[in-house]
């Protein structure tokens, strides 16, 4: 019996009582097996909405054997016909994008009118996009030798491991699932502690289209139970998305076995913005990129604006003013805005930088917004965005990753200098430029050290289009078909002698 009702509910809360303390394995929801489990704190009001099953390493081996078995039966299963039951999933999901967006807001603190409800819509498309390729995964005939025919042909690589981080929990699952599936492959994703309800909840949509095994799920902490994941020697590859130092592990640990791995760790962004620009757009796309809505908990957050001289007051004042307008409260209520940090620990982090840049001589902390008023939110992770103006090039705040409601605004006057400074760093996710002189951006686009560079728009990830950094932000693609081709199936070369 499944612990979740079959019609998507309205009530979060129960939803995740009903969640509580479980793992998914070989296509139903099991306890830890040491019978342990941890607290899912609502991070508006500090108080415990369910528990998480503490994993370990017994229900991650357990998890992967079910997961073997699964894929050779899966492999099996024509590729276009496999495509069409992720497409099924991406109809149970869009039925569901209520409740999930309801649960998602209520476990990170995510806004559900501007993030959460985005996320699992989106989460939805992932899954169609990838649920149409599976015709796609072909190979190609090589001329050799006219006795000799060659071919090459794309295969799975057998169980595929998947750890997910907290900010945008179900999309990153989905980035990584859906092509993982529709090639072949079978899944055990590791869930983030801070986030583990909405995706598992999204377990028993996809269980009720795809045979058991073939997608699994544990809760637990990186070192218990992310580390015996990657580990594994039933587990041919690794995608994770995460900080660079557990990146860095993940990725010595996989190459002691030598399997593959595709990285995604953050970025620490820049945003170039020149004077001919178009300026509400532009105000508007730095608010987008920032996600204050998500309280900035975003690796392609435009975290360095860089305004051309003449008119960097005007931006930085236009700024303040649109943040001060954002309404910071209840994630759950449909008139918030901007929600809250997601764990005490984040919290702490992104104030100490808050308070380093207060600290800094010469620089200016413009506080926006203003706290929620409501009581039942007093222990709730609220933070006010800041808008840093002055700090030096060498500040810790303009050369890290904050993850947090916090952005560095600098003017320029030369456009090469601006490049070098933007791409002193040493991340390498996104970049944007805001000018209505394409030959300057395009030139600034071709010398960016950047996996994604955008011109006159700050959009987030879409389905069909190739996204990953450079440098420390990460290793591989996700999303697009080549993404699922090149991260998730080997190619296999056939020679057939006739002579
Ligand atoms: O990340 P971790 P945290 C950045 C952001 C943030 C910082 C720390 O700057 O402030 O990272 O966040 C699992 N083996 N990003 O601590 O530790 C862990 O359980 C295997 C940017 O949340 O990297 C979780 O499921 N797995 C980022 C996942 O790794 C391990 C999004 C991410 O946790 C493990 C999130 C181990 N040894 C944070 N240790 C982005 N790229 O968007 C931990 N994990």
């Amino acid at each position: 019996p499944h612990p979740t009702p079959g019609a998507p509910t309205t009530d979060p809360f129960a939803l995740a009582k009903a969640l509580s303390g479980l793992h998914f394995i070989g296509g139903a929801y099991a306890p830890a097996r040491s019978g342990k489990s941890f607290a899912v704190v609502n991070p508006a009001t500090g108080e415990q909405v369910a528990t998480a099953a503490e994993g370990d390493a017994a229900d991650v081996d357990a998890a992967v054997r079910n997961a073997s078995e699964a894929q050779k039966k899966w492999a099996k299963v024509p590729a276009r016909k496999r495509g069409a039951m992720v497409h099924q999933c991406a109809a149970l999901i869009r039925e569901h994008v209520e409740e999930l967006a309801k649960l998602i807001a209520l476990e990170t603190g995510k806004a559900l009118r501007t993030e959460s409800r985005v996320e699992a819509g989106v989460v939805a498309d992932v899954f169609e996009f990838f649920g149409g390729l599976g015709g796609e995964l072909k190979g190609e005939s090589v001329p050799f030798d006219p006795k000799v025919l060659s071919v090459t042909v794309r295969e799975p690589l057998g169980v595929v491991g998947a750890i997910i981080p907290w900010n945008v929990p179900m999309l990153l699952m989905a980035l990584k699932i859906a092509p993982a599936l529709v090639a072949g492959n079978s899944v055990v994703v590791k869930s983030a502690e801070e986030a583990p309800l909405a995706v598992l909840r999204i377990c028993e949509l996809m269980n009720r289209v795809l045979p058991p095994g073939v997608f699994n799920m544990v809760s637990g902490y990186g070192p218990e139970c992310g580390a015996p994941l990657v580990s594994h020697p039933l587990v041919r590859k690794v995608t994770f998305t995460g900080s660079v130092e557990t990146g860095k592990i993940v990725y010595k640990t996989a190459a002691e076995k030598l399997i593959p791995v595709t990285l995604e760790l953050g970025g620490k962004s820049p945003m170039i913005v020149f004077s001919d620009c178009d300026f509400e757009k532009t105000v508007a796309g730095a608010l987008t990129s920032m996600r204050f809505t998500r309280q900035g908990q975003s690796c392609t957050a435009a975290s360095r604006i860089y305004v051309e001289r003449p008119i960097h007051d005007r931006f930085v004042e236009a700024m303040k003013r649109a943040v001060d307008a954002m309404v910071m409260g209840d994630p759950l209520d449909e008139k918030t805005d901007i929600g809250t940090i997601i764990s005490h620990g984040q919290f702490e982090k992104v104030q100490g930088f808050i308070e380093e840049g207060k600290n800094t001589a010469g620089a200016t902390a413009h506080v926006c917004s203003a706290m929620p008023k409501d009581p039942s939110l007093k222990k709730g992770l609220f933070l006010q965005p800041v808008i840093f103006t002055g700090l030096p090039r060498d500040s810790r705040l303009v050369r890290e990753e904050i993850f947090g409601p916090v952005t560095v605004i600098a003017p320029f006057d030369d456009p090469e200098a601006v490049l070098e400074e933007a791409n002193d760093s040493e991340y390498g996710l996104a970049a944007s430029i805001w000018t209505n002189n394409l030959k300057v951006g395009l030139d600034l686009a071709h010398r960016l050290e950047a996996g994604l560079v955008q011109i006159n728009q700050n959009l987030v990830v879409q389905a069909n289009l190739s996204y990953g950094g450079v440098k420390s932000s990460g290793l591989g693609k996700e999303a697009s078909l080549e993404a699922m081709l090149e991260h998730f199936t080997h190619k296999k070369t056939i020679m057939a002698r006739m002579d």
